[in-house]
């Protein structure tokens, strides 16, 4: 016996790297078109192969799909598009099996309208107990005909949709920051975290080692629900006086998961911050709150050395306010993929190659969306495959989300690349993809696919990777380069001329280098 302390290992996703699963555009093990979980359990060795730590999978609850899987009306149970509970558990215990850890989306803030709660809510009187578990309200105007406020959803058109009671006259409104489709929970009910609470030990139960939180910032709403100045609604676009996110008792309900979670040793929680404050956003992971918040300024930021100095630095700092642990994400299912983001081609191509290797040097977790390490770009859907809310509920004034969802080519030479054995997928795959298939690519060493291999490995076995925290160097304008405690350093050309590489070995480099130059729109690390 010593009472002397041990050091503590560090917790496993303090620097893990996630890999975000779409389920729908993964892997398709039965052929109806639409990625499922006995696809991503076909394609646990590719993952292994290319080297993640854990696994995010998009909702795969059970759900009418109005938002692909954001809008779940049974929160534990399976979708049997995606599979049922026997796949989960096989596939949660395969992927430990393979050291990858399983984490999943987890929807709080609102639930699906076939909900049985919901169900139960409009066959109710007003006022009864069915209905407070949602955010129903009296119409304002002559016969109550108006909304109660002036929110919009940010899918477009009114936040609240007017109901038919049951006597069939015209009702109550009820409050769907999203879709119609996905009614707000009222978080002042008792009920709802008591509920959440059940599904969150269900999954934990199973195996789980944690959660993505959809919509952290929302879930609390301000006491009356005030009028909204309506300048800015954009998918996306942040605004942090917007009174429909961000209020202040949400604090006290991811203390009320956290609690739930610390039964649960070595399981964590991310969440999806939209907050642009950084003290407003390092209280959401306070050490009695979630253990991780999604930080969105990188995928915010342009190819621009100033701008990605800055986002960086920003996340630093937010974090730092709490001793919190940054992460770093440049996609994901809501975004535009980054070779598109940076200008397509050869040359977004260049520039993500050289964002993977930035994001990658830097300290703390990071979020991979499925088909970034494929270089895939967003696809130009045609009119009459969009199947994003957004597009129907922005009277076809705003494309949606869909062009960055498009399955993943696995090989062959044509749609649908063994994504699928059925041409039919959800969304239609282009033609080109033929050059940038898993297949293909695993044999080229100068793909995207082994860049992103090499670059997962040396991260993990290097010890030049240690330490928090980043020291700036000086550099050419256009130029950045930073150095991690442990002795890696990182360069960023975002000029159009080659520039000389600070002292060092180069480890490794996002293009060739050019006369020991680093080219323009590339990166490097050396030690
Ligand atoms: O910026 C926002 C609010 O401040 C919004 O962008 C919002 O946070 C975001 O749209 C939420 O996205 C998530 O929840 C949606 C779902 O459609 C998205 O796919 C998901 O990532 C509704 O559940």
């Amino acid at each position: 016996m010593t009472d002397r302390l041990e050091p503590q290992p560090e917790p496993w996703w303090k620097d893990a790297i996630f890999y975000q699963i779409y389920p729908r555009s993964f892997a398709d093990s039965n052929g109806d078109g639409v990625g499922d979980l006995g696809g991503v359990r076909d394609k646990l060795g590719y993952l292994e192969l290319l080297g993640i730590d854990a696994i995010w999978l998009s909702p795969i609850m059970k759900s009418p799909m109005a938002d692909h899987g954001y809008d779940v009306s049974d929160p534990r149970a399976i979708d049997p598009l995606f599979g049922d509970l026997a796949v989960m558990d096989s596939l949660i215990e395969e992927a430990h099996a393979r050291d990858i850890k399983v984490t999943m989306d987890l929807v709080p803030n609102h639930t699906s309208d076939r909900h049985p709660w919901f169900v139960a809510a409009l066959d109710s009187a007003p006022g009864s107990p069915e209905r407070a578990r949602y955010i129903f309200r009296d119409g304002k105007g002559p016969g109550g005909s108006e909304p109660p406020n002036n929110w919009p959803s940010i899918f477009g058109g009114p936040a609240w949709t007017r109901i038919r009671e049951a006597d069939g006259t015209p009702g109550q409104w009820y409050l769907h920051i999203f879709a119609a489709e996905q009614p707000d929970l009222d978080w002042t009910n008792p009920e709802v975290s008591e509920d959440l609470a059940t599904t969150l030990r269900f999954w934990l139960d199973r195996g789980v080692d944690g959660f993505r939180i959809d919509v952290a910032h929302g879930m609390a709403k301000p006491e009356g629900l005030p009028n909204m100045s309506l300048e800015t609604n954009e998918l996306m676009k942040n605004d942090d006086t917007d009174p429909r996110f961000n209020n202040p008792a949400v604090h006290e309900i991811h203390r009320g998961i956290r609690k739930i979670m610390d039964e649960y040793p070595g399981s964590t929680t991310v969440g999806e911050i939209w907050v642009q404050d950084n003290v407003r956003f390092s209280e959401y992971i306070r050490p009695d709150e979630l253990h991780l918040g999604f930080n969105f300024r990188l995928a915010e930021a342009e190819f621009d050395a100033a701008a990605i100095r800055n986002a960086v630095s920003n996340s630093l700092d937010a974090v730092a306010l709490v001793d919190g642990t940054p992460t770093w994400t440049l996609s994901n299912h809501d975004v535009v993929r980054e070779v598109t983001r940076y200008g397509g081609g050869t040359r977004g191509t260049a520039r993500a190659r050289a964002m993977i290797l930035l994001e990658l040097a830097l300290p703390g977790t990071v979020f991979v969306y499925n088909g970034a390490e494929l270089g895939l770009p967003n696809v130009d859907l045609p009119d009459e495959s969009l199947q994003d809310p957004v597009w129907e509920r922005s009277g076809h004034t705003e494309r949606g989300r869909d062009g960055c969802r498009v399955p993943l080519p696995w090989e062959g030479t044509e749609p649908p690349f063994a994504f699928s054995s059925s041409p039919a997928t959800w969304l239609p795959m282009p033609t080109e993809w033929s050059s940038l298939t898993v297949e293909e690519q695993l044999e080229d060493v100068d793909s995207m696919l082994s860049l992103y291999r090499s670059a997962f490995e040396l991260r993990a076995l290097r010890p030049e990777f240690a330490g928090t925290g980043v020291d700036w160097y000086g550099s050419p304008p256009g130029c950045l380069a930073f150095r991690r405690p442990g002795g890696l350093i990182c360069a960023l050309n975002a000029t159009d001329v080659p520039i000389p590489l600070p002292p060092g070995e180069v480890l490794m480099s996002s293009a060739p280098l050019v006369d020991g130059q680093l080219p323009a729109d590339a990166a490097a690390w050396l030690v």
